[in-house]
């Protein structure tokens, strides 16, 4: 595997990376980790996203030249890798470049990956696609600049929710270890992603928490978000996202489920667990994926519809 990739890096020319929609500190940290070390290789890349880069990952784009990929700008990279991304369809209308591109290079950490490139790497016991990331930077022997490691650190921390979940394993902290001897700037890191929240976004919060609803005997959390709510406050779709996590954490809860209303009319459904009930399948039945403890969906049900065919699903997981 290692050397199927180190031969594909040694023939192209062009590389480009891409993250999924939607992106969080994995899918960035991984695009940019990876880039900069074949960009300090020599080679010439292009850090491609297809969708904003939300507020406190602004970050990591001050010194990581990502570019919005538009339809076409795949026809010329030799080798494309695509990072954290559990399914095609993540990349959303940016599914294009799998097509344009000639060699597509698959790593990720999801369950149930369906190996969409011509190489495949997915290990679905690692942390993050940052830890594997790292993991291919040491045994190619690449150079990791600063800026590379700061993506990399980033990845890891989010993606086990600092350390916390049971996804981080001794090797992860071992990991971790050697991007802070390289000199990460962890505070900063922390202060970025998890200290600098919107007050738009606390106040809604407020809100938000007021119409929570507990069922199947307080083992599940509800909440949900309207197009309405969040114009109201002047937040877009991707805003919120520790909301999931907040009612995660109330005692009891085993299971804690957000919806959110699209402006297409459609819902993003959020799950997370801190039990055994997995909710990677729970997910897929409504079309999404993810991993045990952390998966989602986006369905073309209105927030009503798609909250009586939650509690279906549930009523059979709980029977
Ligand atoms: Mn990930």
């Amino acid at each position: 595997m290692i050397n199927k990739i180190k031969g594909e890096i040694e023939r192209a020319n062009k590389i480009a990376l891409i993250s999924h929609k939607s992106p969080d500190g994995d899918s960035l940290g991984s695009v940019a980790g990876l880039g900069q070390a074949l960009m300090e290789a020599g080679k010439e890349v292009t850090l491609f996203t297809n969708d904003s880069i939300p507020g406190k990952y602004e970050f990591l784009a001050e010194n990581n030249p990502f570019v919005q990929y538009k339809k076409g700008m795949g026809k010329e990279i030799d080798l494309l890798f695509v990072l954290d991304c559990g399914q095609a369809s993540r990349l959303d209308y940016s599914e294009t470049v799998l097509q344009e591109a000639k060699i597509v290079i698959n790593i990720d950490h999801h369950m149930k990956n369906p190996n969409f490139g011509h190489i495949n790497w997915v290990d679905t016991e690692i942390s993050s696609t940052c830890e594997l990331v790292l993991e291919l930077i040491n045994k190619l022997k690449l150079p990791l600049n600063h800026a590379g490691a700061t993506a990399l650190y980033t990845g890891i921390v989010t993606d086990t929710g600092s350390f916390m979940y049971d996804n981080t394993a001794p090797k992860t902290l071992r990991a971790a270890a050697n991007l802070l001897e390289m000199g990460v700037d962890k505070d900063l890191i922390y202060r970025e992603t998890y200290q600098s929240r919107n007050i738009q976004e606390v106040k809604l919060l407020g809100d938000v928490l007021k119409d929570l609803t507990l069922l199947f005997d307080g083992r599940v959390s509800f909440t949900s978000l309207s197009q309405e709510m969040l114009k109201s406050y002047d937040l877009d779709i991707q805003a919120m996202d520790e909301l999931i996590d907040f009612t995660r954490d109330i005692a009891g809860v085993e299971i804690s489920i957000v919806l959110k209303e699209m402006e297409s009319g459609g819902t993003k459904i959020g799950f997370r667990s801190k039990s055994d009930r997995r909710v990677d399948s729970l997910a897929r039945s409504f079309g999404g994926g993810g991993h045990e403890k952390a998966a989602g969906a986006t369905v073309k049900t209105d927030l009503t519809e798609t909250r009586e065919q939650l509690i279906k699903a549930l009523e059979e997981l709980f029977h």
